[in-house]
């Protein structure tokens, strides 16, 4: 029997709906040792915040997020609001001994994600950071391939996450639909947005990233502030490109832009190593690419595996049938299978407070690179 683990989600946003679909969803299909209840849910807008609740099952809502910290009943905080508000809202939770799930990226800067860390670890509460990719199935069998050593020594990582939806100038910034386009709730533009789930998949499959250099730009350099109606200079980085070194001696490129006319969520990696090339898309998430050098050279060439075998895949074994194919959603659905797991054995599940915080240091260093023109190095 799974014990009951009552959620208190604050926002009612995109990503409050793809984590309440996961707890809804999760004991449909894994045999976890927890049970989500969906206590409350926080937003901003009290009506909003009750059609939320009502729609996914939430017993109560509420517009002050303190009361979901301080409720005694709530065992889980799930923090689903602009990246401004993060900090604040963990460093209570784990004040308040609560388990945190926190959406990506864990702050508003290093300096902020290291007070984070601090807080969680003094308190010991589990926390996880959703950077929901690594729970792609395909992208979780790469992880495994490389550290059995498949591809050999690693030289390339090369990784882009590419949108078109900002080229409008009258797309405003700021507000409930458009703040990530305000510096101020954002921290930063497609680095922090996009660049960081690259930067967190990059790490956890080649490791640490050792020097950064990068440039970003700002295309459209004012827009109207969704809340105050004024025209205002635009503080996020609308583009970048970095390249970056490796500790284990590989180079990367990673580029990411919401200026890429054609693409709405592109995010694609491919990885080159001595015996064997790994590739992925998003639009393709159930498909892994794979160039193998020791295949028969008659016969050699990419393959593109359906990630769908029940026996063998990552996560498979949760879902259809074979040749049965997962999408995004279900991304959420493996993320809190593993944090429950996790909770139960009092172990941490990856990423971390910790681990988010190597990505922020990376997402600093690459705006740093690009303000001051020069390669930055990232201390360990
Ligand atoms: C932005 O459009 C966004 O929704 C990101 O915030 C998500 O993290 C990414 O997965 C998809 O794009």
């Amino acid at each position: 029997m799974s014990k009951p683990l009552n959620v208190g989600l604050i926002g009612y946003g995109f990503m409050a709906r793809a984590h309440s679909n996961a707890y809804r969803t999760v004991n449909n299909f894994f045999d976890v040792p927890y049970r989500p209840v969906l206590r409350t849910v926080c937003g901003l807008v009290d009506a909003e915040a009750k059609a939320f609740a009502e729609r996914w099952g939430y017993q109560s809502h509420t517009t002050d997020w303190k009361k979901v910290v301080e409720d005694k009943d709530v065992n889980l905080v799930d923090i689903c609001v602009p990246n401004n508000l993060h900090a604040q809202i963990a460093i209570a939770a784990a004040e308040a001994g609560k388990a945190i799930l926190c959406e990506k990226p864990l702050a508003l800067n290093a300096t902020q994600g290291q007070e984070m860390v601090a807080a969680v670890e003094k308190a010991g509460v589990p926390n996880l950071i959703s950077f929901n990719y690594r729970r792609v199935p395909a992208l979780t069998l790469a992880k495994q391939l490389i550290d059995e050593g498949r591809l050999g020594r690693i030289f390339h990582y090369r990784a882009n996450f590419l949108q078109d939806w900002t080229i409008s100038s009258e797309v405003p910034q700021g507000g409930m639909s458009t703040w990530r386009l305000d510096v101020k709730a954002a921290g930063s533009g497609v680095v922090g947005d996009l660049l960081a789930h690259c930067i967190d998949t990059a790490l956890w499959h080649n490791g640490p990233i050792t020097a950064v250099c990068g440039m970003t730009e700002t295309f459209i350099k004012q827009r109207k502030h969704a809340e105050t109606g004024k025209v205002e200079p635009v503080g996020i980085d609308d583009a970048c490109t970095f390249f970056c070194r490796f500790g284990n001696g590989s180079l990367g490129n990673f580029e990411s832009t919401r200026y890429a006319r054609g693409h709405k969520a592109l995010y694609t990696l491919e990885i080159n190593g001595e015996k064997a090339s790994i590739r992925w898309d998003l639009h393709d998430l159930h498909r892994l690419e794979w160039f193998d050098h020791r295949d028969e050279s008659k016969l050699r060439g990419w393959r593109s595996i359906h990630i769908t075998d029940v026996g063998e895949h990552p996560y498979m074994s949760h879902w259809w049938v074979p040749g049965l194919q997962i999408g995004y959603a279900e991304t959420f659905v493996h993320q809190i299978a593993d944090y429950l797991e996790a909770m139960d054995k009092g172990q941490p599940c990856s990423p971390t407070f910790r681990e988010g915080l190597a990505t922020q240091k990376v997402c600093d260093a690459v705006l740093q690179s690009a303000r001051e023109g020069r390669w930055v190095e990232i201390p360990d």
